[in-house]
């Protein structure tokens, strides 16, 4: 799509261009100073309402991405011996929709599946077009990072709110207590909860008397920033979880005020958790009876308080039934929908609205996975079973894959045997920017251009914002002559794809100039038109045109969050129904689990508990060829408890061996007391140098390090919503070799 340089101040060949940042949720507004289309510098934008000149490192390596002599600039295709040919991009374009639809016509469309990576949710159009590919092409094959992430959330959000995209999210700047478990926000930047900022909105929250308690096995950086610290053994919050909603309803602490209007199933809870008792749960979560009894009660008394879970609760085996034990506890102490409490953002682009009606994401286990039975959500099924569809023969048997923005090898569970699957496709088509561990067993490689080269419409973080705002981001630089973009490359492709479509093929010319006439701008305007603040707005903003955003260079700041219950429900009658059958359907199975937890004696082959860790520095697999990034020390190091360590000889800055049934890998040792006992921690998208053909980043290939999800089992899933469960892995140490 055309630059945009409505925002640019133009003065010769240097100019100023107000955008946000592309790498996490937290959608900081940048200033990038452009001189003969280089980025020179990148800053905060200190008059963005919302980041009010935050920025962390990653921001300004967004100047390294643009300038990496290691990006592909144009496609490529796989050689026969393994090496890469330049291909022009309508050849290249020619041979994946043949490809794709020869297979497709060959064995059905079952047998191509995609794999859609984190940075798609960062631009409009994968979100906007790739639905249309998965129509034209008929499949059911779709797979994303969310069923590593957050399937959960968006499981129970459309069970209970009517849209997995209806997700609360904390009103931190106006909350007396957060409850964060298994979230460290102060390194991640937040997430399901669009914040920038986040040291400055804790420390804010805490200056005005409120409390910050952070439930997590390891001391992190939110937890320094916290009023407490608790110390829970890995995948149990479940139970401590249950228990705290146990304490809330034997003593009858809970309060859930306008909630009950629109609320069933409230009486069905306390029978759920009658018997999880805080006395059960301290044994295997570790945390003390009375801190339990004390946490549940602070929560029901606090004037305003919010409960927020992220990844440690989710990716566990228990992902769905204790993330519904985190809206139990909200819900009980009157908190959905209430300043201070969890809210749902009013989206100017309003997704929840715009996702049901244009997709079929609505619904669940209307069909299973072929090989391993496991229920579609959202007309997806898990990234942990995707190698089995590969790699498993018969009818439905995934044959081609689309990989878009996706490293699947260093981030699904057991990266190894999904490195093996790849290598079995007959076709795969990687759209990245780099030859990374997954898109070197493509047959062809298509680089889009990077954020900074592209306008780009947030739709996504908005949706999940604690604050509601809106923004155009105009390109920063020019792409180097004929490079295309995600959006471009998208529609190009739908083309192809529907010209050798039946059911598409008259319409297909139509169809495709209709996209390119149409997206952003003229469908970006009419959702603004038909949304919150549009024609039919009655609030204090109405009739928000595209325009009017676009004139806000540094982001349109629509206000702090409002109720919006039971309205904004997209259930049938616009109810709640807590005491949901497919959340009571796994409830005996999370009973047992905690019987079983409390007799068992400690495994001795597998003896600790292995979860992740995120670092300021990293972003999952992808920024490591960043020298800004990566310089000094390495942030690829196993953590562990000093008496752990001594009790296996270990010595920090040796070398360990870290092992599961599944695989092994060496790490360095750092021995630290922020660990509990019996837990491990190793960040997950290292090992850049793995066997196998060269990628295309150098720097990265040269930080050393391995894969962590080399030892993670992609039998271990939430079997509820399919999440693989990569935190809580039972792991052995050994002293290394050297
Ligand atoms: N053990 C363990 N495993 C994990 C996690 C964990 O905590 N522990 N976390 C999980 C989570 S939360 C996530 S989200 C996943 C992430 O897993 P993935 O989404 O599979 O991987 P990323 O590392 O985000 O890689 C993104 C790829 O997209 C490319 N890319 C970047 N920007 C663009 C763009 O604009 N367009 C296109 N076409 N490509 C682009 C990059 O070059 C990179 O190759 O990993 C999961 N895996
Ligand atoms: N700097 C940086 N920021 C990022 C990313 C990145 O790679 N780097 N990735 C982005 C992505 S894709 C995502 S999804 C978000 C994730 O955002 P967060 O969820 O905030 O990310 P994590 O740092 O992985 O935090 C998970 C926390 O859960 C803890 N934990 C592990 N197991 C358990 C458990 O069983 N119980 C409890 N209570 N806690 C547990 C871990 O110790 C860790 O502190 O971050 C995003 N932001
Ligand atoms: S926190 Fe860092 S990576 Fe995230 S949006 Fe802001 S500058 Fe970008
Ligand atoms: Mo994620």
């Amino acid at each position: 799509m055309p630059e945009d340089a409505d925002h640019a101040d133009r003065a010769g060949n240097r100019r100023t261009v107000h955008r946000s940042c592309s790498l996490c949720e937290a959608s900081c507004g940048l200033v990038v100073d452009v001189v003969d289309n280089q980025v020179v510098s990148i800053r905060g934008d200190e008059a963005d309402p919302f980041s009010r000149g935050y920025l962390c490192p990653k921001g300004v390596a967004l100047q390294d991405l643009v300038a990496d002599p290691d990006r592909l600039h144009a496609p490529v295709r796989r050689r026969a011996d393994g090496t890469w040919e330049p291909i022009g991009w309508d050849d290249a374009l020619d041979l994946v929709a043949d490809e794709l639809t020869r297979i497709r016509d060959r064995d059905g469309g079952d047998a191509i599946a995609l794999y859609l990576g984190n940075p798609i949710t960062h631009g409009w159009a994968p979100v906007t077009f790739i639905p249309m590919l998965i129509d034209a092409l008929g499949t059911r094959g779709r797979y994303s990072a969310a069923s590593v992430d957050q399937q959960p959330q968006h499981l129970l959000a459309y069970l209970l709110f009517g849209s997995p995209l209806l997700l609360p999210v904390p009103d931190i700047d106006r909350t007396d207590l957060l409850l964060v478990v298994g979230g460290n926000p102060v390194v991640s930047n937040g997430s399901i909860m669009t914040a920038p900022d986040m040291r400055r909105r804790l420390g804010d929250l805490r200056r005005r008397g409120g409390r910050l308690v952070v439930l997590d096995p390891r001391r992190t950086e939110t937890a320094d920033v916290a009023d407490e610290h608790v110390a829970v053994r890995p995948g149990t919050d479940v139970w401590l979880l249950a228990a705290m909603v146990q304490v809330i309803t034997s003593e009858g602490l809970g309060h859930p005020g306008r909630a009950r209007q629109f609320v069933d199933g409230l009486d069905r809870v306390p029978e759920l958790v009658r018997d999880v008792t805080p006395e059960r749960a301290a044994v295997v979560t570790g945390v003390p009876a009375e801190v339990i009894r004390r946490l549940a009660r602070d929560l029901a008394a606090a004037r305003r308080a919010a409960v927020y879970g992220r990844l440690g609760v989710t990716q566990s085996v228990y992902g769905t039934a204790a993330y519904w034990l985190v809206h139990c506890l909200n819900i009980l102490t009157g908190r959905l929908d209430e300043i201070g409490g969890v809210m749902f953002a009013t989206p100017a682009f309003d997704l929840p609205v715009i996702g049901a009606a244009t997709t079929d994401l609505i619904g669940y286990d209307r069909w299973r996975s072929r090989v391993r039975g496991i229920p579609e959500f959202a007309a997806e099924f898990p990234l942990a079973t995707l190698a089995d569809e590969i790699l498993t023969p018969g009818e439905g048997q995934v044959r081609a894959l689309v990989l878009y923005a996706g490293n699947p090898v260093l981030s699904a569970p057991d990266g190894r045997r999904m490195e093996d699957a790849l290598r079995d496709l007959e076709f795969c088509v990687a759209v990245d920017h780099y030859v990374t561990e997954s898109s070197r067993h493509a047959d062809v490689i298509l680089p889009p251009t990077t954020s900074l080269e592209r306008d780009e419409f947030d739709v996504v973080f908005p949706a999940v914002s604690v604050r509601n705002w809106a923004r155009w981001n105009p390109a920063a630089v020019r792409p180097g002559p004929g490079e295309l973009s995600d959006a471009e490359i998208l529609v190009a492709l739908l083309g192809r794809v529907w010209r050798r479509t039946p059911r598409f093929r008259r319409t297909a010319g139509a169809r495709e100039a209709a996209l390119r006439r149409l997206f952003p701008r003229a469908f970006v305007a009419a959702a603004l038109r038909a949304g919150p603040y549009g024609l039919r707005s009655r609030g204090p903003v109405r009739g928000l045109s595209l325009r009017r955003v676009r004139r806000a260079v540094h982001g349109l700041d629509l206000g702090p969050l409002v109720r919006q219950l039971p309205g904004r429900l997209m259930t049938e009658g616009s109810r709640i129904d807590l005491a949901h059958p497919v959340v009571l359907a796994d409830w005996p199975r999370v009973l047992a689990g905690l019987a079983a937890a409390e007799q068992s004696v400690p495994a001795v082959e597998y003896d600790l508990l292995l979860i992740g860790r995120r670092h300021l520095r990293t972003n999952n697999s992808w920024m490591h060829n960043s020298a800004r990034l990566t310089k000094g020390r390495s942030r690829f190091t196993m953590q562990m408890h000093p008496d752990d360590a001594v009790e296996r000889g270990l010595l920090d800055g040796g070398t360990a061996v870290l092992s599961s049934p599944i695989g092994s890998i060496e790490v360095p040792v750092e021995v630290t007391d922020r660990l509990m006992r019996g837990v491990v921690s190793v960040p997950h998208g290292f090992g850049h140098d793995r066997d196998g053909p060269p990628t295309s980043w150098r720097r990265a290939a040269a930080l050393g390090g391995a894969s962590v999800n080399d030892v993670t089992d992609s039998a271990r899933i939430d079997p509820v919503s399919g999440n693989a469960a990569v935190q809580g892995v039972p792991v052995r140490v050994d002293p290394g070799r050297s």
